[in-house]
């Protein structure tokens, strides 16, 4: 009697294990394929497009939610603008200054006052204390203002 609740409790055991396993395992797969399916993009401007200043510029993003700055919320964040710039990289705090634009109010779009000429702009994505969500929630256009 003694042994036979000493293996029902090992299998007991064996199957909670099993089941935390697969289930931590599933948790990833779904986070992973939700960061794989997101991205943000300029809803208006285009590679090559010309532009007069204050550009006009409207933010998109997919899979996430756009909040304002503040707390970590997963799924969330905020845009930002590097002007002539690169993106930023995971987990870095992207600097507050005159060629990184927060919008940490969860603004989705800005009129954009440009100096004549080529401009690279890249929108970044970044969560509620403005670390970066990487290349991966980042995007460029080349543009030219008159
Ligand atoms: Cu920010």
């Amino acid at each position: 009697m003694i042994m036979k609740n000493i293996v029902l409790a090992v299998l007991c055991a064996a199957v909670l294990a099993a089941c935390g396993g697969s289930k931590t395992e599933g948790t990833s797969e779904v986070k992973d394929s939700v960061v794989a399916t997101s991205k943000v993009f300029f809803q208006n401007l285009h590679d090559g497009d010309t532009v007069t200043s204050p550009v006009h510029i409207v933010f998109g993003v997919e899979g996430m939610t756009v909040q304002p700055a503040g707390e970590i919320v997963e799924g969330t964040g905020h845009h930002h603008v590097i002007v002539d710039g690169t993106f930023g990289e995971k987990d870095q705090v992207v600097p507050a200054d005159s060629t990184h634009i927060h919008f940490g109010k969860g603004q989705t779009e800005t009129d954009l006052p440009l100096k004549p000429g080529p401009h690279s702009l890249i929108l970044q994505f970044a969560n509620g204390i403005h670390q970066s969500y990487g290349q991966d929630m980042s995007a460029e256009v080349n543009i030219v203002v008159k």
